[in-house]
Formats: C-alpha cells, structure tokens, sequence
C-alpha cells in the first residue's frame, strides 16, 4: 500500500530530521560556568594536563616570548591594542608554565622566604593558573617591567582594572580577597574566562571562587544614581528600607543623592556586628550562605575581628 502523504511527511522526520536534532552541538549559554577551568588551592590540575594548542600572541613581551592557548591569545592582542590607542603600552611577562617548570619556581620562592610566604605568591605546582595556558602576568615601564602590587596604581593597572573584562580577562587575585583566593595581591595576574563570565565577576567585585559556588543572580546588586533618583524610591524599587540603604552607604548623609553615587544595594537582609559574632554563625541562620560568600560580597579581610556596629550585605 502506498504510504499517505502525511505519513511520508513522519517518515522522512524520523529518518533524517530527528538524527539531525539529535546531533547537534548542544552549545552552552553565554553564561554556562561548565568549562570553566579551575585551578586554586583546593582544586590541582593533573600533573600531566598540558592544553591542546599553545601560541605566542602578538604582543609585545618584557622578557622572553610566553605562550596562551589561541583564545586566550586573540583576546590579550585585542586588549593590548585598546590599551595602546588609549596611549597605555602594556607588556607580557609569564604565560603558559608546564607543572614541572612551576615546581621549580614554588621551591625557589620557598629558597627565598619560606614556604608560609612562599605559598601567598607562588602556586605549588598543579595549582598554578599559569598552567592552563588561560593566564598571562602583565606589567610595564612604571614599575621597571617588574610584578609588583604598585603595578595596581599606575595607570597601566587602573586601565586594566576598568578595562580587562570587555576583554574576558579578571584580576584573578583582587586586593583584600586572600581569604578566599589564597593568594595576596597580584595586579597583573590576568586570567581569560570570556568576557560574560569575566564582566560579571569584575563588576560585581568577587573572586572565581565565589562566582563558580554561587548564583549570581543572587547577589546584591549596585545602583548608580542618575537624575530623578530619590532614596525612598530606590527602597521602593528594591523592595528594602531607606535605613537599610543608609546602613549599607555610610557616605549617604543626607536623602540628597549626586548622580554617578554607586549605592550598594542590600541581598535579602542587612545584619549589624554585635560583640561576639562571627561570620560562620551569622551564615548559618541564613539558607545557601557561607562564610566564605560573606566575606567575598563584603570585602571583609579580617573575618576574626569583625568591627561591632558595622553592616554586612547578607546575599
Ligand atoms: N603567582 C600565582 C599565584 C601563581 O604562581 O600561579
Ligand atoms: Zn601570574
């Protein structure tokens, strides 16, 4: 019997259409945090991971040329031009460091201070960013092409700060976050992450660490005052309190607000220091929130004195 013109229709989606759709890529969304690498103090990569490709990007180097992955490398070009016509010249200085090239240098720094000191400033191998071949150190003539904290000051580093994420790089070890990243300070340790994933961290001022274990879209956000803005409609808007909105920006005296003030805006509580409080028992009365989330959202440096009379952003 021949087969119904409707049916041949089924048929031939079955046979060709629905392989098809089968096999498409299934693409992940601009802000997937799957394939994300991570390596961090708590997460090692295996001693003989090594990236498929390596390239030398097309920048200029302050010593010998370094290698990134190709992505990675487009985009450090891309940033490296956008600081040049804005009349900044950036250098590279370390990229891709295999496990075995990194053990040497943790055991040189551990030489030179000690391996407490030695493990705020240089990974132990595996745990070393540079060993993803997604990280590259940056520096530049106004602190003598060396990795210095000043680095953050120069204009170099302030560009870089406000910049480096269009590009899909992140100060991966941010002023006042060791407590979290386990590293002090580095300005110029830039890693690529793309730049959905690398906007959201910059602005937002958390580390990785944060961004991988929580929900963004459940942090607090910021709001910048523009004309009409007025505290109690803020409250309003943002379903909180012109008090809590004044607890959380002490530089808000008056209900009079400039434009351009970024406000900080509460989670879903704000929670005043009383003696004695620590953060952990203060995370524990509210659901999905740790320590460690507290201190990154706050930038709270020293968790162990927690100054009473002050407030804390609850997300
Ligand atoms: N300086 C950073 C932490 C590293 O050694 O990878
Ligand atoms: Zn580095």
């Amino acid at each position: 019997m021949p087969i119904m013109p409707t049916k041949r229709i089924v048929y031939l989606l079955a046979a060709f259409i629905f392989p098809l759709l089968l096999s498409w890529p299934v693409t992940s969304s601009a802000h997937d945090k799957n394939d994300i690498m991570l390596a961090n103090k708590q997460h090692a990569l295996s001693e003989d991971y090594v990236p498929n490709e390596l390239v030398t990007p097309d920048v200029a180097f302050s010593g010998e040329e370094e290698q990134l992955q190709p992505k990675a490398a487009t985009a450090l070009e891309s940033m490296f031009k956008a600081a040049e016509n804005d009349g900044v010249q950036l250098y590279a200085a370390s990229g891709y460091r295999s496990y075995e090239y990194q053990k040497n240098l943790f055991q040189f720094w551990v030489s030179q201070y000690g391996e407490e000191q030695a493990s705020r400033v240089s990974a132990k191998p595996g745990e070393s960013e540079h060993q993803t071949g997604l990280t590259m150190d940056v520096t530049n003539k106004d602190v003598n092409f060396k990795l210095k904290q000043s680095f953050g000051d120069t204009e170099a580093g302030q560009w870089i700060e406000k910049h480096a994420a269009k590009y899909g790089f992140i100060i991966r070890y941010p002023d006042g976050k060791e407590p979290i990243t386990g590293y002090a300070y580095e300005p110029w340790h830039l890693r690529f992450i793309g730049k959905d994933h690398a906007q959201a961290i910059m602005k937002n001022d958390i580390t990785l660490e944060t961004y991988l274990s929580y929900d963004i879209s459940k942090l607090p956000g910021e709001h910048k005052v523009s004309a009409g803005d007025t505290l109690y409609r803020l409250a309003e808007n943002n379903s909180t309190t012109v008090e809590n909105l004044l607890a959380l920006n002490h530089d808000i005296k008056t209900h009079a607000l400039s434009i351009g003030t970024r406000l900080q805006l509460p989670g879903q509580d704000i929670y005043k220091i009383k003696a004695g409080d620590t953060l952990s028992a203060i995370a524990e009365n509210y659901p999905g929130v740790s320590a460690k989330l507290l201190m990154d959202v706050n930038s709270i440096t020293a968790p162990e004195s927690l100054p009473v009379g002050s407030v804390i952003n609850i997300p």
